[in-house]
């Protein structure tokens, strides 16, 4: 490879406060720091052959260096100087270090593992605007793990059968509703008469039972209209928004948490991230995308469900995840972490064991699939998650509690 030696900077001290430090998994046949070498000159200064263009300065200061070999794992530096937050953003910074470099002829297999960002480019992003505390504190929920539901099915109920899903989810105690996302504008279910209808259902529960819960509009659409989208569902009353973060863009979360005008939290939904994130070997850790989604603003975020549920993946990702949306290694307020897919009040303990009460836990078919319906089907749930939060084992919990029983006895306990 041209200048190969030139991308290596193996046993030198970087300047962490001014690069960006991205760590990659490599399969290859090439030597390792042949393999680092590429995606050093490829995502940097280089291409694939040497240019007239290139000269000494440019070389030196804009070029990603190869800073540590471990095993298949290398770690690459990419100057902040290579980065455009102004227009550019977080497309920009993903084509740097998430962009050509998967598809290297000299790489069987390329994984990112992890990324961290200096402090001079944290503090361009504003972060979320509830997280949360912002969120515990609307749903006066101030230390139990939030419980909420999908409405299922994902789509084919009116936005009248859709409010009443969600009527009978709150009055079993739950404290978040979210549309699924396949739902948007269809005919069935137009978006404006279903912000309407939950909304007037969700006024219903206060007032019958003093209970509060919110509601997640799916508001992913294009980039063009996403905000118009938003304000309008705001205005008809939604509590609320969804993004799906990988098919929208992270400018879509980012465009809502900063506007002025948008009031409401964002829950992001990270549907698609199977492609890019489940085969070890090629694509990119969740707890990039779970970074991301910290910077640009979103409040509760999936992190996958630590090893139970219909779309499993590895619990110890999972938690990597979980831990991204909660440290306070990133200057921003904190993000809610959901756990979802195949969830039953079953697995509720274990869910809380692992990953303790900072969690939003929620499930489609593990509520509305309870023999006694969506309002037993959210009892269940929330009486899992009492006992989960008073460290109760379940099965002594459901002996006072016939909707935990009944689920238990359907689906088991995990
Ligand atoms: C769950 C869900 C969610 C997944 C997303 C679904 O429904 O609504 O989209 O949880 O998974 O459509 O599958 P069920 P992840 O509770 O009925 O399974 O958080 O892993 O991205
Ligand atoms: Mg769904």
């Amino acid at each position: 490879m041209e200048y190969e030696d030139r991308y290596l900077h193996l046993n030198e001290a970087i300047d962490l406060d001014s690069h960006v430090i991205c760590r990659y998994k490599v399969k290859t046949d090439l030597k390792m720091t042949t393999a680092a070498a590429a995606i050093a000159t490829e995502q940097s200064t280089g291409t694939w052959t040497k240019l007239s263009t290139l000269n000494d300065d440019n070389f030196l200061k804009r070029s990603g260096k190869v800073i540590a070999i471990d095993g298949n794992v290398t770690s690459i530096a990419f100057p902040v100087e290579d980065f455009s937050l102004d227009i550019g953003g977080v497309p920009q910074i993903l084509s740097i270090i998430a962009g050509n470099l998967f598809g290297l002829d000299a790489l069987q297999g390329v994984r990112l593992e992890d990324v961290i960002f200096p402090k001079c480019m944290l503090k361009e992003f504003k972060g979320p605007k509830f997280g949360v505390d912002g969120l515990r504190s609307m749903l006066k929920r101030p230390t139990k793990p939030l419980v909420g539901t999908i409405v299922k099915p994902k789509i084919g109920l009116t936005p009248k059968e859709t409010a009443d899903y969600v009527y009978e989810a709150g009055m079993g105690g739950l404290t978040n509703g979210k549309d699924d996302e396949t739902l948007s504008n269809q005919k069935f279910c137009p978006l404006e008469d279903r912000v309407v209808a939950i909304a007037e259902a969700l006024d219903r529960v206060r007032s019958d039972s003093g209970h509060v819960m919110i509601h997640a509009i799916n508001v992913s659409t294009n980039g063009h209209q996403i905000l118009e989208v938003a304000e309008r569902a705001q205005e008809l009353g939604a509590s609320q928004l969804m993004v799906d973060v990988l098919t929208c863009g992270f400018g879509a979360i980012q465009v809502l948490a900063e506007d002025p005008s948008i009031k409401l939290p964002i829950h992001v939904h990270r549907t698609m991230h199977g492609a890019m994130t489940r085969n070890p070997e090629h694509g990119i850790n969740m707890k990039v995308f779970a970074t991301l989604s910290r910077m640009v603003g979103g409040d509760a975020l999936h992190v996958g469900t630590f090893g139970v549920g219909k779309m499993k993946g590895e619990a110890h990702e999972d938690l990597a995840n979980k831990d991204v949306c909660l440290t306070n290694d990133l200057p921003y307020k904190r993000v809610m972490p959901v756990a979802s897919g195949g969830v039953q009040p079953g697995m509720i303990k274990k869910l809380v064991e692992m990953a303790g009460m900072d969690l939003q836990i929620q499930a489609g078919g593990g509520v509305s699939g309870h023999p006694r319906g969506v309002r037993g089907g959210a009892r269940a749930m929330s009486q899992a998650v009492d006992a989960a939060a008073a460290d109760i084992p379940l099965d002594v919990y459901a002996k006072d509690h016939v909707e935990l029983a009944e689920a238990l006895k359907k689906w088991g306990l995990a």
